[in-house]
């Protein structure tokens, strides 16, 4: 347990119906009452309860303000430790006032994410939980924030703890046979079992794996660029989009100079959406750097929307874009769709030249092929498959390592078992595993990574 006092303002900056300054550590109760007058005289605060009062500079007794305050006694608080959260007018000034005379009566700043450090370090939540109080706070969409409660209350360390019990049981098993090498039965059935044991855990952590990609688009969203030549409505897209007129659109090729982003929700998934500059080779200067923007997004993209001209052959710039997509997921979509009549034919001869790509028919000044092509998104994310409620995701590429590792270790077993290494050199790679795993929920984990963990925080969390 820390012996310092640790307080900061907790609610965002700014005007707001109230704003709470937050202290924990064991002279919380103490600083609180040298700044606070209370009215109705408490002699020992009740644990979890609301107190009425004046925040008061003890120097000249002026009143700061007014507030609620609540004394929550350690061990059932945030932190575990004894925690006073004093609830101002949520202004800038009547917050900061209040801070300084916490500050300046024992307490010290928080550092960002100190309060979960401590919830962490004293044992409420393990460190992957303490990172799903994190990606709650920056949940885009619902289902980021059902994968986040999720992890929040143990599933994704439910699974990492129950492999690593598998595997300290399959230790168990080597220590065993180590005691006793004369039996040589033993060690056979040892060996046999501890490959079984090893490759379930395997396919256990696997499983895991299989996750992440997804996890992380849940968390971080995708970020999607439009692309496409000049004027082909890449622009009306956007906004068809955002359901808003929020990019320029015109009729003059090379509208869009700059590279403009903005966020729209689609079936769960947050998509942050870059419209782009028509790419076109060109000599005007600020259209040039427009047009390195845009490859530039499409460089950077989880997603591309290739934006084509129905009325207009596919063209080789076309066909080359597509190229640069590469691997990643791209839909084509073909728009100005309600100017021609054979939309089948057309969608048919492009589909012909970008064999394996999807292509959906669109009038984006319409809205016109929007329904259609947010559904394909969406399969293109979950494959189909509905978002089980419940479901486990691997979020951060931190866990997803660590799984890596986790995994590469029991390889290094299975083929030293292949190899028939003497079972008293298996525990080296068990060991390996068994820590890998560990550094997601925090059992094996060294401070500086704690500190960047907790570093990407705001203050007052
Ligand atoms: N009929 C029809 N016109 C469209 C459609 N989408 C866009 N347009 C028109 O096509 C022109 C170009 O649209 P933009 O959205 O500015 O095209 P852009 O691809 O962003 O163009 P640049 O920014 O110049 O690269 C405008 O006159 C739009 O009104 C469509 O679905 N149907
Ligand atoms: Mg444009």
């Amino acid at each position: 347990m820390n012996d310092d006092t640790i307080a900061a303002i907790s609610t965002p900056p700014g005007e707001g119906g109230i704003g709470i300054v937050r202290l924990s550590g064991p002279q919380s109760f103490a600083i609180a009452r040298k700044i606070i007058f209370f009215p109705r005289e408490i002699k020992e605060p009740e644990s979890h309860r609301l107190y009425y009062g004046y925040v008061v500079d003890p120097k000249d007794n002026s009143s700061i303000d007014e507030a609620l305050v609540s004394f929550m006694r350690s061990p059932r608080t945030y932190t575990r430790e004894d925690v006073v959260e004093i609830n101002c007018h949520g202004g800038i000034r009547p917050l900061a006032r209040t801070l300084e005379l916490v500050l300046s009566c024992g307490a010290r700043l928080a550092e960002p994410g100190e309060f979960t450090q401590r919830a962490f370090l004293n044992g409420r939540l393990d460190l992957a939980q303490a990172e799903a109080v994190i990606q709650i706070i920056r949940a885009k969409t619902d289902t980021a924030l059902r994968v986040g409660m999720n992890q929040l209350t143990g599933g994704l360390s439910s699974e990492v703890k129950k492999i690593r019990a598998q595997l300290l049981a399959v230790l168990a098993r080597i220590e065993a046979a180590v005691d006793f090498p004369e039996l040589h039965d033993v060690e056979e059935i040892t060996r046999r079992e501890i490959g079984e044991e090893v490759a379930a855990a395997g396919a256990e952590i696997e499983a895991l794996l299989k996750t992440a990609d997804k996890g992380k688009i849940l968390r971080e969203g995708l970020l999607t660029a439009i692309i496409g030549l000049p004027n082909v409505g890449k622009s009306s897209l956007l906004n068809a989009l955002l359901r808003e007129q929020r990019a320029i659109v015109t009729d003059v090729p090379g509208t869009t100079r700059d590279i403009l982003e903005e966020s729209v929700n689609i079936g769960g998934i947050a998509l942050t959406v870059i419209d782009t500059a028509g790419i076109r080779k060109t000599e005007n200067k600020v259209e040039k750097i427009g047009v390195e923007r845009s490859r530039a997004a499409l460089s950077r993209a989880d997603l591309v929307l290739l934006v084509t001209d129905l009325t207009r052959p596919f063209a080789e710039e076309e066909m080359q874009l597509l190229q640069s997509v590469g691997k990643r997921p791209c839909i084509i979509v073909a728009n100005k769709a309600d100017l021609v009549d054979d939309v089948e034919e057309r969608k048919a001869a492009i589909l012909r030249r970008a064999a394996g790509r999807e292509v959906v028919a669109t009038a984006a000044v319409r809205g016109q092929g929007l329904e259609e092509l947010e559904d394909r998104i969406k399969h293109l994310v979950f494959q189909g498959e509905a978002m089980a409620s419940g479901a486990v995701y691997v979020t951060t590429a931190r866990h997803k390592d660590a799984l890596k590792k986790a995994q590469k270790a029991l390889h290094d077993l299975k083929k030293a078992l292949d190899d028939k290494v003497p079972v008293d050199l298996l525990s080296v790679d068990l060991h390996n595993a068994l820590a890998a795993l560990g550094e997601i929920t925090g059992e094996t984990v060294g401070d500086d990574l704690l500190n960047e963990i907790f570093s990407s925080f705001c203050i007052g969390k």
